[in-house]
């Protein structure tokens, strides 16, 4: 529900599916960056790096995974389903592990993500891409002109950017061929700001780019190739840092990937605005709470809307868009019947409060949607949801992960940001029968809360899935699930949009045989233990 949502990084985040899947959808800035938890057992399965980084629909790859403790690590959960199994190889070290890769014919392009597990605890998700195209491995050697590693496209090559170097990639191209490069890299969690730059058989620069709208830091690049010859492809950092944090993944001469919008989820009413309706006196009629998809396909598209409100009615406008790959950003004017402007918005700035009106009148009301700059062709697509704006609040959560400790505990920090509900809070675990949290309440007022989670003591050992939800209190009392973008935040400083369909999930693990942790895993004096006996099912959502 927060989005966007500035990360420590001063970065925007975006939970769509979540900030769909509920009432609030509002744009939100967090209070401060989330204090680390102390007390929180690591994850001790941790995996930075994947060769190749990518599944592939319809086929079999063979991953090779490097991190920290891998051995007897098995794949828990994937998105979308994809089959990872472990390959069992004798003699490899723990840091090293061997899967293979299935995903279905019809998996979609785009960003997946997989969690793992151990006897000892689960690891954070970890990024990967569904790509279509083959794979070459990087060469080592390749951080001069004349060393340029020979490539044949379309593939995609995995690499990394060393500080201050520059990567060459060599190939050879036609004359009127259509070529196109991307790097994906921040959209991966990857440190690296990356910059591309095409360069002719003449040595001149052809493209280049740095930040592509919609990919946040990704950079992207077309062109007609002008003669036959050879090309060369530099990658490299925007600031010329490098290092293992600054993987990438370089796609050349395919199609971009999609930009298509994110699925939505089920239950809200979705309608498409239908052409001809660039007049007000075309608008397309629209029954709200709704979401409304549209396209800008081609420039100085304009969208009207029409709908009905009551007199004292407030209407809250979300508008998505770079949070699914769009390059648009819109502008909004909500006029009455007669197209008299009632407040006009514009998502030139990602940190402003999505529009919001209280009607003085009962009538239609009209909303015109443009793109901010008049743009306008393929990609250029936009969400709007519009939904009664009530008193609400948004939950965010510090941890996505939690292994729990030999008390069958973990600690979280909860931030709360109130647009107008600021009575208690009540929190319940769901998902699971027994959990709970304590304290269970985040008291008036209060914009931020540390709890600890219990599991109960018959909890099975092993990796499980919770959601923790928030209920208001009082008359119009509004129910949220929590948000996990700031845990998201926090493991990938880089990353613009965490995907969406990792937003409010939380894996936690019982560990079968618990250990206690030493105790220099917290600066807090020792506090007798939280009872394992607390009432099962006490809060329990349902
Ligand atoms: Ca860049
Ligand atoms: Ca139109």
């Amino acid at each position: 529900m927060t989005f966007p949502l500035k990360n420590a990084s001063g970065k925007t985040v975006c939970g769509f599916f979540a900030a769909l899947a509920l009432t609030a959808g509002g744009v939100v800035e967090a209070k401060s960056p989330v204090k680390p938890v102390d007390v929180v057992v690591p994850p001790p399965v941790v995996v930075s790096a994947i060769e190749p980084w990518a599944a592939v629909p319809g086929a079999t790859v063979e991953w090779t995974l490097t991190g920290k403790d891998l051995a007897e690590a098995r794949v828990i959960w994937s998105e979308p389903g994809i089959s990872i199994e472990p390959v069992p190889t004798p003699g490899m070290k723990s840091g090293k592990g061997i899967f293979k890769v299935t995903a279905p014919a019809g998996a979609a392009l785009g960003v997946g993500a997989f969690r793992l597990a151990t006897p000892r605890g689960v690891s954070n998700p970890t990024l990967f891409l569904i790509d279509n195209l083959p794979t070459a491995k990087g060469s080592v050697d390749h951080r001069a002109p004349e060393k340029a590693q020979r490539v044949t496209p379309p593939v995609a090559i995995d690499g990394q950017c060393e500080v201050e170097a520059i990567d060459y990639y060599r190939f050879h191209g036609k004359a009127r061929q259509e070529f196109s490069a991307e790097v994906v890299a921040q959209r991966l969690g990857s440190s690296l700001d990356a910059v591309i730059r095409i360069t002719g058989p003449d040595g001149r620069t052809l493209a280049e780019c740095d930040d592509m709208e919609g990919l946040g830091s990704d950079p992207r690049l077309s062109v007609t190739l002008p003669q036959d010859g050879d090309y060369t492809i530099e990658v490299r950092d925007a600031r010329y840092t490098g290092g293992p944090s600054h993987r990438y993944r370089l796609r050349l001469g395919a199609p971009p990937l999609s930009s298509a919008p994110a699925p939505l989820p089920p239950g809200i009413l979705v309608v498409a605005e239908t052409e001809p309706n660039d007049r007000i006196d075309q608008a397309n009629n629209v029954a709200w709470p709704a979401i409304v998809r549209g396209s800008f396909a081609a420039a100085k598209d304009r969208d009207w809307l029409a709908f009905d409100v009551k007199k004292g009615e407030s209407l809250r406008f979300t508008a998505f868009t770079q949070c699914f790959g769009s390059p648009a950003l819109l502008y909004l004017r909500l006029t009455d019947a007669a197209g008299q402007p009632l407040v006009e918005w514009s998502g030139a700035n990602p940190k402003q409060e999505p529009m919001s009106y209280t009607f003085k009148a009962d009538g239609p009301a009209r909303l015109m949607i443009e793109e901010l700059a008049r743009r306008g062709g393929k990609g250029y697509d936009y969400a709007l949801q519009i939904e009664r704006a009530g008193r609400d609040f948004i939950l965010n959560l510090s941890e996505n992960t939690l292994n729990l400790d030999a008390n069958l505990t973990a600690k979280l920090n909860i931030e709360v940001t109130r647009r107008g509900e600021n009575g208690p809070i009540r929190l319940s675990v769901e998902g699971q029968s027994g959990w709970s949290l304590s304290p269970d309440v985040i008291e008036k007022d209060k914009t931020s809360a540390e709890v600890t989670i219990n599991a109960p003591p018959d909890a099975k050992p092993g990796p499980c899935s919770i959601k923790i939800v928030g209920h208001g209190e009082g008359e119009r009392a509004t129910t949220a699930a929590a948000s996990t973008t700031l845990a998201m935040s926090r493991q990938w400083p880089s990353l613009r949009f965490p995907p969406s369909f990792l937003d409010g999930l939380i894996t936690a693990n019982v560990l079968a045989t618990p250990v206690k942790q030493p105790a220099a895993l917290t600066t807090e004096s020792p506090k007798p233990a939280e009872p394992a006996t607390t009432p099962a099912g006490k809060h329990d959502a349902k």
